[in-house]
């Protein structure tokens, strides 16, 4: 099939380019790049319903930048959503884009834009920078950009409740037949990873986490914003069901496991109200301590079965350093208690939950025995599917700042986006960590386990992009 025949029909003279890294819906890496993108998607809704159509192309779909340059031509406008892990490819996009229309506007808003707008706006070729949120502006912005300054702050709704359901055929597709079979996608569904049946469901119920820890702390930078009502996720999941089929559900809130109040009303309604779809969702293990019968109830009569916990750390030194507010205690109750209910559902033969455990590696100040304090931490888990990361500095975050500050970050404006292996901090010693990764200090790291918890696995798959 010739490029230009598969090239959609153009159907407006504005263009939404979704980013990613190249071939992400051609030949994935992986599930987790195939996720997509819900401020695209709400923002491109917003403008349908308001009589503003986009077209759509994605640095996803194609494997190359000539592949994509005749998918740009002939636009006014060009729209993307920037984050800081994206803020390379935006900027690629950018120069191309006015290197094919020259008279054409790049309009962008999101994370990066909010974080890091001297960065962008040192680049000619971003019109626009909005900060903040850009659902109350973006109708205005398209249809006049003149009358926005370079760079402004927008102001969001109160409530997500405000927000419309977001139309997901306004998601880009997967590409190719062979795609859409290995992965199982039923576009406009999201394909399966390994938390749950297919097709699945992405979304979001709240958007702020309170806490406050210093490599992420995005309450710093995203408004406070109401959550959704309990009702309209429930309506929400059964529209989707009843269009595409459900299989299972990704609750992709930064803080899923906070507002009781809430979640009580979900453990009323949604076994209930839908078909009780498995789901993951992210909690802290303080909290699970706090809250732990709200939390055994939700696993078990929710079927919150993926529970993602950023544990980051199991020394106390690094959870102090990162202001993460849990302590080695907190996290050993919250294992514990994981490990108990999947003991419990398992012999009732019903499938028991699983931590999707996030956990860095290479912050700075971390000695090799905050590690392998770390690694005993992982062992301690039943049932487990780490995401493992080397310690990123992205701005916005407290850390991330200082570290930039001090001339500390290897990431820089070409590689925000960086792999996994990949170094990001100046003076952290990665041959260590790829050493303890592969198993190297297994001896070490066992000494001191009960004789149940040693393992010889060797972690290196577990590493995620960050
Ligand atoms: C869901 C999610 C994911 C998902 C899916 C991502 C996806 N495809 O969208 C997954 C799990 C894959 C993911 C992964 C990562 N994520 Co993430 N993720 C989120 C999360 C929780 C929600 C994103 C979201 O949908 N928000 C809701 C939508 C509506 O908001 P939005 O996209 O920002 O859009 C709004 C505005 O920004 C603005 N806007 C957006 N575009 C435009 C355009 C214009 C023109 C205008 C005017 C306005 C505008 O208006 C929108 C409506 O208000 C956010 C935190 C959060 N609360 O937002 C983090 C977040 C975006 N992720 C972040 C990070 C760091 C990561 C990872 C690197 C984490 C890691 N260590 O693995 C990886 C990177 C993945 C990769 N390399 O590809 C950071 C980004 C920081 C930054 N400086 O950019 C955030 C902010 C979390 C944090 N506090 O650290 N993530
Ligand atoms: S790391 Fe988790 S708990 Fe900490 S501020 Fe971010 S979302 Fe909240």
């Amino acid at each position: 099939m010739s490029l230009f025949s598969s090239r959609p029909k153009k159907q407006s003279n504005r263009l939404w380019l979704d980013l990613g890294d190249l071939g992400d819906l051609v030949h994935p890496g992986g599930p987790h790049e195939q996720w997509q993108d819900h401020g695209l998607g709400l923002l491109r809704t917003i403008l349908k319903q308001a009589g503003v159509p986009t077209d759509l192309a994605s640095t996803r779909a194609v494997t190359s930048w000539d592949q994509l340059a005749p998918q740009m031509a002939g636009y006014d406008m060009l729209l993307m959503n920037v984050r800081s892990y994206t803020y390379p490819p935006a900027l690629k996009a950018a120069r191309l884009f006015k290197q094919i229309n020259p008279n054409g506007l790049v309009l962008t808003g999101g994370m990066h834009a909010t974080v890091a707008p001297d960065e962008m706006a040192a680049v000619a070729e971003f019109d626009r920078i909005c900060m903040g949120p850009g659902e109350n502006v973006i109708v205005d912005l398209v249809k006049d950009p003149s009358a926005f300054p370079r760079v402004f702050s927008a102001e969001g709704a109160k409530s997500m409740a405000e927000w419309p359901t977001i139309d997901r055929t306004m998601w880009p597709q997967p590409v190719g037949w062979r795609m859409k079979r290995k992965w199982k996608w039923r576009w406009p569904m999201e394909p399966e990873c390994g938390w749950g049946p297919g097709p699945v469901a992405t979304i979001i119920t709240s958007r702020v986490c309170p806490w406050q820890c210093v490599f992420c702390n995005e309450n710093s930078y995203i408004p406070r914003i109401g959550r959704r009502s309990v009702d309209q996720v429930i309506e929400e999941l059964n529209t989707l069901d009843r269009l595409y089929g459900v299989g299972s559900v990704v609750i992709h809130d930064s803080m899923f496991f906070q507002n009781p109040k809430w979640l009580k009303e979900w453990i009323e309604k949604y076994p209930r109200q839908t078909k009780n779809w498995s789901y993951w969702a992210a909690g802290r293990a303080d909290t699970v301590r706090q809250w732990p019968d709200l939390f055994e109830a939700l696993v078990k009569e929710t079927n919150w079965r993926t529970i993602s916990i950023g544990f980051e750390s199991g020394s106390d030194r690094i959870l102090k350093l990162l202001n993460k507010e849990c302590t080695e205690e907190d996290n050993f109750f919250a294992i514990d208690l994981v490990n108990r209910i999947g003991d419990e559902l398992e012999a009732k033969g019903e499938r028991p939950p699983v931590f999707w455990s996030n956990i860095m590696l290479g912050i700075p100040g971390e000695e090799p025995e905050d590690a392998f304090k770390t690694m005993r931490m992982l062992k301690r888990m039943k049932r487990v599917m780490p995401s493992i990361a080397f310690y990123a500095p992205y701005p916005g975050s407290a850390l991330g700042y200082q570290l930039i500050a001090e001339g500390k970050s290897l990431m820089s404006k070409d590689n925000y986006h960086r792999y996994p292996d990949d170094e990001k901090v100046k003076g952290v010693n990665y041959q260590f960590y790829r050493d303890l990764l592969a198993g190297k200090y297994d001896a070490e790291i066992n000494r001191g386990l009960a004789p149940s918890a040693r393992g010889a696995e060797a972690y290196q798959g577990a590493l995620i992009k960050a």
